[in-house]
C-alpha cells in the first residue's frame, strides 16, 4: 500500500505542478482527492476492453471462453490431433504459481471433467483422463474428422471456486462445417428418445426436464450417472460459452425419481442457440442425447411487424455477415 500511495502522491504532485504551469484549473480538483482512491478507477478503466462500459458490472464470464482464469491455464502439451485416430492426448492445469496443479476438489464424482466438442457442435465427447502423475492428465482421445475442436477441463481446485477453461485444438485435413441442427425438442439415440421440456430464458434460471422413453416406455431405471440420473452440459452456438447447468435432486435423497424425467436447472446469459447434450446411463451404458435450444426470441427478420406495431425487440437485426458490409467497418 505504502508505494503505490506515495508515488500517487508524486503523480498528484506532478499533475498539480503541470496543471499550475498551464493554468489548468482541472488539477486542483484532481489534487482535492484522497491519493489512495484515484488509483482504484484507473485501474479499472486500464483494464476494461475498449469499447466496454468501464460502469458495467463485472459480470462473471461464462466459462470455457478462456485457456487461462484466475491464475489457472490449460495447458495442452499438443494443440494438434491426427482425425480418426486414438490418441494418448496429455495435458496439464498449471496453478499460480507456474506449476501443474495436483489438487483437485472432487465434484460429480470426478477431480476433473474434460469436455471436446467439435467448434460447428456436430461432436461430443464427455471423458474422464486419468492421472499420469505431477500433475499431467491423460485420455485416449479420437477427433472423429477434421477440423476445429475446443476442449474443456471442468474442474475445482483444492481451497478455490470452480472454472471451466477452454483450450482449441486442431484436427488437420479438409473440413466442411456441419449446420447447427434445427431447434427441437426430441432427439433419439440407439432406439431412446429423449424429449427437452421447459424453455431457456436469457439471464434467468429456468427448469428444463428431459424425458427418457425407449419402444415407447418410459424408462423408470436409469442408473446414476457422476452422481445424478444425467449430466446436461450447455454450450452456445456461436462461440461455445460453457454454461453450468445443476441438476435437481440426486440420486438416493429420497424423492428423486430414477426416470423417465430429469429434471435441471440452467441459466443462460443471452438470447440465441444454445446446444444441450445430455448424458444419460441405462442398462449400464452412458448415451447422449443433443438438443438445439433457442433462449429469447432472435431479432425479427424485417418485414414482420406485429399488428399492434410493438416490435418485441427494440434492437436492429444486424446485418447478416455473408452480406459484405463488412469492409465498411472499422474494428
Ligand atoms: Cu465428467
Amino acid at each position: 500500500m505504502n508505494t503505490p500511495a506515495k508515488l500517487g502522491a508524486y503523480v498528484l504532485g506532478l499533475t498539480v505542478v503541470f496543471g499550475g504551469a498551464l493554468g489548468v484549473g482541472s488539477a486542483v480538483g484532481a489534487a482535492d482527492t484522497p491519493p489512495i482512491s484515484p488509483s482504484h478507477p484507473v485501474h479499472g478503466a486500464a483494464s476494461a476492453a475498449p469499447g466496454r462500459s468501464a460502469t458495467a458490472a463485472p459480470a462473471s464470464l461464462p466459462g470455457g471462453l478462456q485457456m487461462s482464469d484466475s491464475g489457472y491455464t490449460l495447458t495442452p502439451e499438443t494443440t494438434t490431433v491426427p482425425p480418426g485416430e486414438a490418441a494418448d492426448f496429455r495435458f496439464a492445469v498449471t496453478g499460480p504459481d507456474g506449476r501443474p496443479l495436483t489438487r483437485y476438489q472432487t465434484q460429480h464424482g470426478k477431480k476433473l471433467h474434460f469436455i471436446v466438442v467439435s467448434r460447428d457442435l456436430g461432436d461430443f465427447q464427455h471423458l474422464h483422463p486419468h492421472e499420469a502423475g505431477n500433475g499431467t492428465w491423460s485420455v485416449k482421445l479420437t477427433l472423429p474428422r477434421a477440423g476445429v475442436y475446443r476442449a474443456f477441463a471442468d474442474f475445482a481446485p483444492e481451497g478455490g471456486d470452480g472454472l471451466t477453461l477452454g483450450a482449441d485444438l486442431h484436427a488437420p485435413g479438409d473440413y466442411t462445417p456441419n449446420a447447427l441442427p434445427e431447434v427441437s425438442r426430441t432427439d433419439t439415440v440407439d432406439g431412446y428418445t429423449v424429449q427437452l421440456n421447459g424453455d431457456l430464458v436469457p439471464g434467468a434460471a429456468s427448469t428444463l426436464t428431459l424425458t427418457v422413453s425407449k419402444d415407447g416406455r418410459p424408462v423408470t431405471d436409469l442408473q446414476p450417472y457422476l452422481g445424478a440420473y444425467g449430466h446436461l452440459v450447455a454450450l452456445r452456438a456461436g462461440d461455445l460459452a460453457y454454461l453450468h447447468v445443476h441438476p435437481d435432486g440426486e440420486p438416493g435423497d429420497g424423492t428423486t425419481a430414477a426416470g423417465p424425467g430429469i429434471t435441471f436447472h440452467a441459466e443462460v446469459p443471452s438470447r440465441g442457440d444454445y446446444r444441450l447434450f445430455l448424458d444419460f446411463r441405462h442398462e449400464g451404458t452412458v448415451r447422449t442425447a443433443a438438443f438445439t435450444a433457442r433462449a429469447g426470441q432472435l431479432p425479427a427478420p424485417a418485414a414482420t411487424a406485429s399488428p399492434t406495431g410493438a416490435a418485441p425487440t427494440p434492437a436492429p437485426a444486424p446485418s447478416p455477415g455473408k452480406s459484405g458490409s463488412h469492409g465498411e467497418h472499422t474494428h
